[in-house]
């Protein structure tokens, strides 16, 4: 049989990196780990073939090669899903879809044949036996979460690495928190479910052995989820690892008590991280209180990124406004937050009740869930009437956008991070398309930009005070020309 895995496309958004990937010639961020990984679960005698839209075509052919169409993705690339499905119905071909998409809204998807959810571990076996038998059903759903140690290497052969500018990996799914407005505790579970360092390693090494030097994303819910395995068996395991390589470089997500745990901050760093996004949210408590982010309450939040940066991880962050605790006054916090942490990559978006949250049933009790999620939380909507009114909320959020990612606010915030950063012993060996890419940002940023000013005094002073940094000034110069364009499309009025 015949298997065509298709990966629909991301519509430009804040991390879609569409106006930075020009720069090193690249044509997607990340690659469909999940397709990657179900491909990994179909038997041998199965042929697969993987279409990732954002790096190529769907073709003809590609249509009329597969016996079966297997579609997986997130709620923000939806449009393209619907598309890919109706020209799969049109060219009679069978459509299974599972992932996230079509986990959190199977009932949009009517003309789907066999919707096949939830962990594939758990769902597609059950599929492919009936499959087999003849009589497949059209709803697949686990009661469960599955054992990560059943989770295979994924089929890194299927795609062409060079198209993308990170690769990824996955150490743990689930997370101990239960913040109100996120759903990983409901779709992967309370207690993060782990890798073996072997597993990780393995996945390290296929994706080292076919030429990777790049970075690579460790696409966890919360990395630090089990603190004590991380150190005892991962992260040794990880030290050792590199200890004969090149280049890769880590990043992935965390919860703001890294800052805590000194020890744990230096053998990451050992590891090879250089980054980590955390979900900070607000500076203020009350809001803090009200979502159940009580990881984050009662700390100094300003000086556990300062930590964090210093011991030598970039911070990228996570906020919201739109609480109800939320004053008039929370807009300018957040810019002043965010100017002052040296937080060059700030994701602010407004609240928004994603379908399987605790907040979408709060608020869906209160009548005040109002339209769809729309799967990308920094697009100036919201699916919640908030109580500050929508009309204030807007405007504020917009004011904080533009503020924070106006040319002067933004190279200060770049010149603030790099203040505090320490410089990584462990950094990817540059590559000839870098070298283009500083040339391409003097005449792109620097001779036609509106930041021309901004990006040759960051050089400057880069070159003086962080010389061995240029390379990331220079990248987050490129990521700010990203988020300005994202804005100027998308939020600004
Ligand atoms: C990495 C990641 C990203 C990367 C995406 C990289 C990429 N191209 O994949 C980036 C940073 C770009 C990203 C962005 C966003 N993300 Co994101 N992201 C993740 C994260 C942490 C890991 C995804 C991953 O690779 N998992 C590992 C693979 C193996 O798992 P998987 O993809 O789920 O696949 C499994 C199953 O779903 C299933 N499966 C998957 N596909 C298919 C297909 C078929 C046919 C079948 C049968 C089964 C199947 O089998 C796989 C094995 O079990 C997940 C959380 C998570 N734990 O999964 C959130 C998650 C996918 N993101 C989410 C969201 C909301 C977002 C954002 C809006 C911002 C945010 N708040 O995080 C943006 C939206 C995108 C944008 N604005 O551009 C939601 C999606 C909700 C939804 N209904 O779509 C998740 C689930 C997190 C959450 N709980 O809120 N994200
Ligand atoms: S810490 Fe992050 S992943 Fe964990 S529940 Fe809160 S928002 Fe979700």
């Amino acid at each position: 049989m015949n298997i065509l895995l298709v990966y629909p496309k991301f519509p430009d958004t804040f991390w879609s990196f569409t106006y930075a990937l020009p720069f090193v010639r690249k044509r997607a961020a990340f690659p469909p780990l999940g397709l990657l990984t179900v491909a990994a679960l179909l038997p041998d005698e199965f042929s697969r073939r993987l279409v990732d839209v954002n790096v190529e075509c769907l073709t003809d052919d590609d249509l009329s090669w597969a016996d079966l169409a297997f579609i997986g993705g997130m709620a923000v690339q939806r449009e393209s899903a619907k598309q890919i499905i109706a020209r799969c119905k049109a060219g009679g071909l069978k459509v299974v879809g599972g992932g996230p998409l079509f986990t959190a809204e199977p009932d949009e998807f009517a003309d789907v044949d066999h919707l096949v959810l939830d962990e594939a571990e758990l769902t597609l076996p059950c599929f492919l036996e009936d499959l087999k038998n003849g009589h497949p059903k059209r709803i697949y759903r686990a009661s469960g979460f599955c054992d990560m140690h059943c989770t295979p290497t994924p089929s890194w052969g299927l795609i062409s690495m060079k198209k993308y500018a990170s690769m990824n990996v996955q150490f743990s799914r689930g997370c101990p928190f239960n913040c109100e407005f996120c759903n990983v505790t409901v779709l992967f579970g309370h207690r993060p479910r782990l890798k073996t360092p072997q597993q990780v390693i393995a996945e390290l090494d296929s994706i080292y052995n076919a030429g990777w030097r790049s970075s690579i994303f460790f696409v966890d819910d919360n990395f630090i989820g089990n603190r004590p395995y991380l150190k005892e068996e991962l992260l040794p395991a990880l030290i050792e690892w590199r200890k004969d390589k090149k280049g890769c470089v880590f990043f992935t997500e965390a919860s703001i008590n890294l800052a805590d745990d000194p020890d744990l901050l230096e053998m990451m760093v050992k590891a090879g991280f250089d980054a980590v996004f955390i979900g900070i949210e607000s500076p203020d408590d009350a809001c803090l209180t009200e979502c159940k982010k009580n990881q984050n309450k009662n700390r100094d939040l300003l000086q556990n990124v300062k930590i964090i940066q210093r011991a030598g991880l970039q911070v990228m962050g996570g906020f919201i406004v739109g609480f109800d605790s939320d004053t008039q006054s929370i807009f300018q916090r957040q810019i002043d937050f965010i100017q002052n942490s040296g937080i060059v990559t700030a994701m602010v978006g407004m609240l928004q009740a994603p379908p399987g949250t605790r907040l979408f049933d709060r608020l869906k009790r209160e009548n005040r869930v109002n339209s769809a999620f729309s799967g990308d939380n920094v697009d100036g909507t919201t699916n919640i009437i908030p109580r500050m009114g929508l009309d204030s909320l807007l405007a504020g959020y917009r004011s904080i956008m533009k503020e924070i990612y106006s040319p002067g606010n933004f190279y200060r915030r770049v010149r603030n991070f790099m203040k505090e950063f320490k410089t990584p012993e462990i950094t990817a060996p540059i590559n000839f398309q870098q070298v283009l890419a500083f040339f391409r940002s003097g005449i792109r940023l620097g001779l036609w930009g509106k930041e021309r000013f901004h990006y040759w005094h960051l050089l400057l002073w880069t070159l003086i005070r962080r010389p061995r940094l240029m390379p990331l000034a220079i990248t987050l110069a490129i990521y700010g020309h990203h988020y300005r364009r994202i804005c100027e499309i998308y939020i600004f009025e």
